[in-house]
């Protein structure tokens, strides 16, 4: 097993950030219209195919960012999905052929590189750098020709683990217009792992994406209007999450005032416990932006054990797993987590924690708080307070502690900022 340090829950920081958390929020209760069986509203949302044969269709979109702008973007969906960003997570199984058809909407040539796969295939040869008559190398793969062309990739997907799929012609631009996405290629030793490594089981029904990406409203809009753009002047002013900006990142997965966006990066899980709740949780960390991305998840630190889609061993099989206060993710760089919460002091009204609670009149009561410091207990809030808590869960935040980066073009507070939903144990009233 992994070793982690038991640690502390601090509650006088954990108590003022919830009482500071002043966000409005939307009612975070929409499912899609027409799904019959909706899909998760939390968790990550699996693209999986019977044989592993994947249609990519490069197009044009619109998505929404928390300071009310809208932006042109570019994107791979599924088939004939509508656009979405970013693209699906596609999840496959090591020693699976993985093909991935390309079809190509686009004005001018896209391709797709695959990070970390070996031996990839381009329509049945082995894939090539494509060069121009000059020698001057004008994509790192094969095509899919502009305004209608396909092209098709195939490889074994060898190493389980955490992968992007990107655009590998012009990417500075393109994969910065949004032509990117998450390939997860689980183990030969079950769905349930995140490596072949009996310790790296985690709850399946607690695995999230926090994927990272980054946008320059001038590329957008040059791009829209077809005008070049000086990548000299590139210069990023939205930083995203799962493909939104906070407090879109708590939305349900498939929310419906999302359309284009549809992952949502709540992290929602139990409290650790070795009989009731004994696996833990996973965190699949992806930076596809041009920066490094301190991720803070507080109250927890992440355990990584897979680091670039390979497992932290050392030669001879090592369990050379670390534990992260914050996760940086470098750009291009994937981390594999695992992570739990847990609250060894078993604070209930009875066994009340150990400092004096603020009269009323001193608090500032943010909208997820319960009104009270107890775990599934909701206590009062005072009159005129709008509480989004359910049940007395707790919400602890998620952040990029490149503070600069934690805005929307100016906007304070947006951007790559997440929760923890912690709900109490079950048996619970939480919807
Ligand atoms: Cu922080």
């Amino acid at each position: 097993m992994h070793m982690i340090k038991r640690k502390r829950v601090v509650w006088g920081a954990g108590l003022a950030l919830v009482m500071a958390l002043m966000f409005i929020l939307s009612a975070p209760n929409a499912s899609p219209a027409t799904a019959q069986t909706p899909p998760p509203e939390d968790g990550l949302i699996c693209t999986t195919s019977p044989n592993a044969t994947f249609t990519l269709t490069a197009q044009t979109g619109y998505i929404g960012t928390p300071d009310d702008n809208v932006l042109f973007m570019w994107g791979f969906s599924e088939g004939s999905s509508p656009f979405q960003y970013p693209g699906p997570i596609l999840c496959v199984t090591e020693g699976d052929t993985v093909t991935v058809i390309l079809h190509n909407t686009l004005n001018e040539d896209v391709s797709i590189v695959f990070p970390g796969q070996e031996d990839v295939m381009a329509d049945g040869a082995p894939a090539q750098p494509q060069f121009d008559g000059g020698g001057a190398m004008t994509s790192m793969t094969n095509v899919a020709p502009a305004n209608g062309g396909s092209v098709t990739y195939s490889f074994v997907a060898t190493s389980p683990g955490t992968f992007v799929y990107e655009s590998g012609t012009d990417p500075a631009k393109q994969v910065r217009m949004g032509l990117f996405g998450a390939l997860i290629v689980r183990p030969a030793l079950g769905p349930n792992f995140a490596n072949n490594r009996s310790d790296s089981e985690f709850n399946p029904d607690a695995e999230f994406l926090v994927m990272f990406s980054e946008i320059d409203p001038f590329l957008s809009q040059a791009v829209e209007r077809g005008r070049p753009f000086n990548m000299n002047n590139y210069k990023p002013r939205y930083w995203m999450l799962n493909g939104r900006g906070f407090p879109d990142t708590i939305a349900p997965n498939f929310a419906s005032w999302l359309p284009s966006q549809p992952y949502g990066a709540l992290a929602r899980i139990y409290p650790y416990d070795p009989v009731a709740n004994p696996k833990w949780a996973l965190e699949r960390f992806i930076n596809m932006g041009s920066e490094i991305i301190p991720m803070h998840p507080h109250s927890k630190n992440a355990l990584i054990i897979n680091r670039d889609g390979r497992p932290v061993e050392g030669l001879n099989g090592e369990d050379m797993a670390w534990e992260n206060y914050s996760v940086p993710v470098g750009p291009g760089q994937s981390f594999d987590g695992l992570f739990r919460w847990e609250e060894p002091e078993d604070y209930t009204p009875d066994n009340p924690v150990p400092v004096t609670i603020p009269n009323i009149q001193n608090m500032v009561y943010g909208p997820m708080y319960s009104g009270s410091p107890y775990l599934g207990v909701p206590g009062d809030v005072p009159v005129g307070t709008t509480s989004l808590n359910q049940c007395g869960e707790f919400y602890i935040i998620s952040h990029n502690h490149a503070l600069y980066q934690i805005t929307s073009w100016g906007a304070p507070t947006t951007g790559p900022i997440t929760y923890m939903r912690i709900d109490p144990p079950l048996p619970n009233n939480c919807p």
